[in-house]
């Protein structure tokens, strides 16, 4: 089945599903629950999202939150001990016989997405390392700042189905740790203006979240596509940064083809409570990333709303840090 009318309905073509599961906290979960993210998108069923229970699908949940699930571990990470020191990120994925993972099937274009945050999501970075022949993926690697962060590791084993495992690296130094304090629907990247609107509802069949790009005041419709869409989500639960990697849906736009100034999301949290998001969009030919927090299941947030302003300047801070330099340098390619 297609959902062609509703994607047209939505103008930009970009839909995204946050899942749709009550039942998971900080628990394990099962492959089989986190692949329905990977899974989801080509197969072209978000628009009936939550109404009509196709067989044999469980509506997704979280994942990232365990190094090893349904036979496969995240293992061997290594990172530079402190900030500001130049090194190399690099991990193995093992598979079921214990040996490292070097096939892959692709999925967005790639083998691997690999997201490193914080764990108070601050330094946000979406990266695709290189795979080396005896199962190495890495690449360089530099941290801004210590703290604790969670490395995520999305990918696809050759004829296997999307896996999603997450680890722990320490980077020493003086923490100052930055949480939002609330909602934050403007962010400020480079020359770039993202707002987004819409609400976060939790469970049922979604809402719409819309992301307006502006620069200098004026509507940005010079959107590129980036590994195979106009824009990529990754959402993240606060609580336990439980991580619902979100590609669009929706057939991949022509090398060629342009979009803006908004795009369209159709999303639905796990459970309630903060997440923070995180927008991936190319404009120029560079990488930007736009955060985020929305309160998922606070209603009463009517659209465009901006609750940005005000006591939070948790806002700028993402801004300028996620913005400019970080999604400058780590989505060459
Ligand atoms: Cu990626």
């Amino acid at each position: 089945m297609r959902t062609a009318p509703r994607l047209a309905a939505f103008g930009a073509g970009l839909l995204v599903v946050l899942g749709g599961s009550y039942a998971v906290g900080a628990a394990v979960v099962p492959s089989s629950v986190v692949e329905a993210w990977g899974e989801r998108a080509p197969s072209g069923h978000v628009g009936q999202h939550g109404t009509d229970g196709h067989g044999g699908h469980e509506e997704p949940a979280v994942g990232g939150l365990a190094a090893a699930a349904d036979g496969y571990e995240l293992t061997d990470l290594a990172a530079p001990a402190a900030p500001a020191s130049s090194g190399t990120l690099s991990f193995r994925l093992l598979g079921p016989d214990g040996e490292p993972l070097t096939d892959y099937d692709p999925s967005h274009e790639r083998d691997l997405h690999l997201v490193v945050v914080r764990t108070d999501g601050q330094g946000f970075r979406h990266v695709h390392p290189t795979l080396a022949a005896d199962g190495t993926w890495s690449l360089p690697w530099t941290w801004d700042t210590a703290g604790s962060y969670r490395v995520i590791a999305d990918f696809v084993p050759a004829g296997g189905e999307t896996t999603t495992l997450g680890a722990t690296v320490e980077v020493g130094g003086e923490v100052v740790p930055s949480r939002p304090l609330g909602e934050v629907r403007t962010a400020r990247v480079g020359s770039l203006v993202v707002r987004l609107e819409g609400d976060l509802p939790v469970g049922g069949s979604g809402g719409e979240l819309v992301a307006h790009v502006e620069r200098d005041g004026e509507p940005v419709t010079t959107l590129e596509p980036y590994l195979g869409a106009f824009g990529h989500l990754v959402a993240l639960r606060q609580s336990d940064l439980g991580y619902l990697h979100v590609h669009p849906e929706g057939d991949a736009p022509a090398p060629d083809d342009r979009a803006g100034p908004e795009i369209a999301f159709h999303a639905t949290a796990p459970t309630a409570g903060r997440y923070l998001l995180y927008l991936d969009l190319v404009v120029d030919g560079q990488v930007h990333t736009a955060p985020f927090v929305l309160d998922a299941g606070a209603s009463d947030h009517s659209s465009g709303h901006d609750h940005s302003s005000g006591h939070d300047s948790s806002s700028e801070h993402d801004s300028s840090e996620h913005g400019g330099e970080e999604s400058g340098h780590d989505h060459q390619h």
